[in-house]
This record gives C-alpha cells, structure tokens and sequence, in this order.
C-alpha cells in the first residue's frame, strides 16, 4: 500500500467478495461486473484506490491491494446497515427515483445515518487523495460526498454518477431533504446520468429549487459551473462475445435446451429479483399464453433466473412470496408430466453459466416497469454473434434508447407484451438477423469501455 492515490473510486462496496476456502481461511475475489472490469486497467496504470464497504457490518479492515488496486475499506455498523443501506438507499431513494413503483419511506431516523455515513465516505476519501486527485463517486447511496468532500478539499476534482434514473421534478419534491440532496450533487464537476432525460430531469430541478441558471449542460453556481452529461453504461462486448464462441459453452447451451426437454422456443429472464424488474407482469403473460392455447407446454419453457437481492427488505421479501406464489400457479394448471412451462430459479450464476443460457434462449424477455439501464439487455445481445435470438425489451429500460430494433413493449400493456413475444417466437430467421445486427453494432461500439474513458476525459477536460 502505497499511501496517497491519484485517482480514487468511491463506490457503496468495494470491488471485491470473500470467499471462504476449503481449508477454511477468508480471501478475496473480484466481484463479477462491467464496472470492475471497465475500472481495473484504469486503476491499474493510475495507481488508483477504490474506498468502499466490505458488505461485512460491524467489520474494521486495514487496507489491502488486490489485483493491483489499492482497497480502502470503510466502516459500517449493524444499525447503520439498517438505516443507511436497506433504509434510506434501499427504501426511501430506490422507489422514488424508479417511479414509486413501490411507496417510499420518509423516515429522519434513517436520513441522518444516510447523512452521517455519507460523511465518513467522504473524510476516508479527502484522506487517501492526493494532491488534485480525481475522485468517481457512484451511485445512489453516496449522493451527499461530492460537497462534503469538496468542502475538505477543494482541490479535488470530483465526478459522480447514477446508475438509476433521476426522477422528474414532481416525484423528487416529496423528499423532505430534496435541497440537500441536490446540494450534494452539486459539489462534484461532473455529475452523469445514464440518459440526457435524467441530466435534464437534474437541471430543471436545480433551477426550481435553488434558481441556479443552466445553458444546454452547464449549471451555474456563483463561483464555478457543474457539467451535467449522459453516459449510457454498457458491458464488457469482447469478454461476452469470446465467451459465447468457447466450445464449452456452446456444449453447456445445447445441454441446457435438452434439459429443458428441447423445446421450440426458449424463454429467458434473469434479473435481480426487485419489484421494478416486472418478473410478475412478464410471467403473467406468459400464463395466459397458455391459458389461451396461444403456445403448449410442449412449444414454450419460460426460464425465469432471479438473484437474491436485499432480503431483509419487506417489499423484497413480499415480493418473492409473490412471485412464487405465482410461478406455482401457472405450473399447477398447465403442467402436464416431465414438462413445466415455468423453470424458475432463486439463484446466483457465475459468468459462464449465464452466458451459456443467453446463448440457448430464443427470446430474452426484459420488462422493467422503469430502470436506469439494464445490462442484461446488452449482455444477451453481445451474446448472439449467430445473429439470432429475439429481444423483447421494456420501454421504460433505459437500454430501450439504444436498442430500437428490440420487440419494444410498454410493460403496463398486458396485451401488447403478448403480442410481442408471439412476434418474437413466430420471426423469421432473416428478420431476428437484421434486428439483432443492429443492435449488436451498437452495443460493441458503446461498450463499457468506452463509458469509462468518455466519463473520465469529460471529467478531465
Ligand atoms: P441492476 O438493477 O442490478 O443494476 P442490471 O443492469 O440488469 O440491473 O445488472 C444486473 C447484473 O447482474 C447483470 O450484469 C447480470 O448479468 C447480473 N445478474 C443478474 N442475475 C444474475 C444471476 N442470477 N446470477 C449472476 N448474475 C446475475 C443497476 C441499475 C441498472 C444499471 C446498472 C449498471 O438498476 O439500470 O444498468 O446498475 O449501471
């Protein structure tokens, strides 16, 4: 560890998971994602540190290098896990920047742990910086660190950007501490959003809050201008495309058809399992699909992969009950033996797993009722060098921006999401070929590489 870095990542978790070895001692591996891959070479050739929570609570680590990245590990207690983490991230911001699709809780308790803990992200960060050092803050959970860590060292120049949508102004007025959020924002030189809707959503709301001017992206305060920006993230194109032409994998997808008991169209959706993802609303057409004879068991399996996500959360936890409750239902009244239209699986998948079940499904049905991007989108398609495999893709994905030529569906519209995966099951050969051409020379162009560097030069220049 070499002391003071120059360029720094502050994220929620660090970039790292623990495993437990055989012989029962604890090491760490690179957690899987784009935005680790995206950031190593960067933080490699940089010598760059990355400050984050082990996801461990109550745990105080000294820091460590992996894989060429110095990791600073901050502190975070049972309670603040609670109120900063599942409370006010998970609770309050997550449901009011996704729509309402859920009721957000407004409760000061855990806005001043969100408070009090963004501080400590931000004096671990003013600690490890060096001397006009470039400081990337991500995300939702950290939205008050550009201006805390502004005001302990005004030196810096500090970047920050949201995974998730930014709201438009009538849903972000409820939040009781609207002004301070956006005050935190300000601080940073750079803030991005994945699509100019959100920048603009920003803007607008800058204006009305605080009547602070703004010119196309600038905003001005009375001593320096915030640049407001989209940057559209994506995945790792070449990783996935390489992925997909390895034998084994081509082997593991033609398994996964046979297990299936080799159907006539494969369904797929693999989400983390969270109410805005519209698992239910997907499953539900599917069930009537069937219910109307529109396909068999026989012609259709629905493979539905959903990750363990923020169980301790009760609109989580309600939710699974749901969706398993549903997934019942619908195997209960149309299973017939050895075949059930729904495979539904409560699990996480390593990379070439997953890859190899992009590779074997003919429709990956993505219907989020609102999300910031949506990498699995970009992942199915940079999956499919064949040129076949349809995508039916919700609107209200950001992912939708990019990938036109997608089966699009307003996941609100029952109807219409059936229409479409009929549309997408019956396509001929040559019209899955010219929908998804397009749509992969989109996503190999804009990978996350290019994210990262277009972010950095905008923050730099
Ligand atoms: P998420 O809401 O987590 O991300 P998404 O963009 O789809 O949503 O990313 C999920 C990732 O997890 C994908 O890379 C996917 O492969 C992986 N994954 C899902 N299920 C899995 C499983 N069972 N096993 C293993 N891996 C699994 C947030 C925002 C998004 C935005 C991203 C990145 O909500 O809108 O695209 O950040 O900015």
């Amino acid at each position: 560890m070499s002391g003071r870095s120059s360029f720094l990542i502050v994220a929620n978790r660090l970039p790292v998971d623990r495993v437990i070895e055989p012989d029962g001692r604890a090491s760490w591996r690179g957690s899987p994602g784009g935005l680790v891959t995206a950031l190593t070479p960067v933080m490699q050739s940089r010598h760059g540190a990355w400050l984050g929570w082990t996801g461990a609570a109550d745990e105080l680590l000294e820091p460590f290098e992996h894989d060429g990245m110095d990791l600073i590990p901050v502190p975070i207690t049972a309670e603040e896990v609670e109120l900063y983490y599942e409370g006010f991230s998970n609770a309050t911001l997550w449901p009011l920047y996704h729509d309402v699709v859920a009721q957000p809780l407004f409760e000061r308790a855990m806005w001043e742990t969100y408070r009090s803990v963004n501080e400590r992200f931000a004096e671990a960060a003013a600690r490890t910086a060096e001397r006009g050092a470039v400081v990337w803050v991500q995300d939702y959970q950290l939205q008050l660190v550009p201006a805390m860590l502004r005001k302990m060292r005004p030196d810096l120049r500090i970047g920050f950007f949201l995974h998730i949508p930014f709201p438009p102004i009538e849903l972000f007025w409820r939040l009781p501490w609207r002004q301070e959020l956006v005050e935190g924002l300000l601080g940073a030189d750079l803030v991005g959003f994945q699509l100019a809707g959100g920048a603009a959503n920003f803007r607008q709301l800058c204006k009305r809050l605080l009547n602070v001017n703004h010119k196309s992206s600038e905003i001005f305060l009375d001593d320096r201008t915030v640049k407001t920006l989209p940057f559209p993230i994506s995945v790792d194109f070449g990783e996935l495309d390489a992925l997909v032409r390895d034998p084994q994998i081509i082997h593991r997808a033609k398994e996964i058809r046979v297990e299936l008991g080799d159907p006539e169209h494969v369904l797929l959706g693999v989400d983390r399992l969270d109410y805005t993802k519209g698992i239910g609303l997907r499953l539900e057409a599917f069930g009537e699909l069937l219910k109307e004879q529109r396909i068999t068991p026989e012609e259709a399996v629905f493979v539905q992969i959903a990750t363990p996500s923020r169980e301790r959360v009760e609109e989580y936890r309600r939710l699974r009950d749901d969706i398993e409750l549903q997934v019942g239902r619908i195997n209960g009244e149309h299973s017939n033996m050895g075949r059930q239209p729904v495979q539904y699986f409560h699990q996480s998948y390593d990379k070439r797993e997953l890859a190899a079940l992009y590779l074997a499904a003919d429709v990956m049905v993505v219907t989020p009722l609102r999300d910031g991007m949506n990498l699995v989108a970009k992942e199915y398609v940079a999956c499919h060098h064949d040129h076949q495999g349809a995508l039916v893709l919700s609107e209200f994905a950001g992912a939708a921006n990019e990938l036109r030529q997608a089966y699009l569906v307003n996941p609100y519209d029952v109807e219409g999401v059936k229409r479409q995966m009929m549309s997408a099951m019956n396509a001929s050969p040559h019209e899955l070929a010219r929908r998804m051409r397009t749509m992969r020379r989109r996503v190999a162009t804009y990978d996350v590489d290019r994210w990262a560097s277009e972010f950095l030069r905008a923050l730099e220049s």
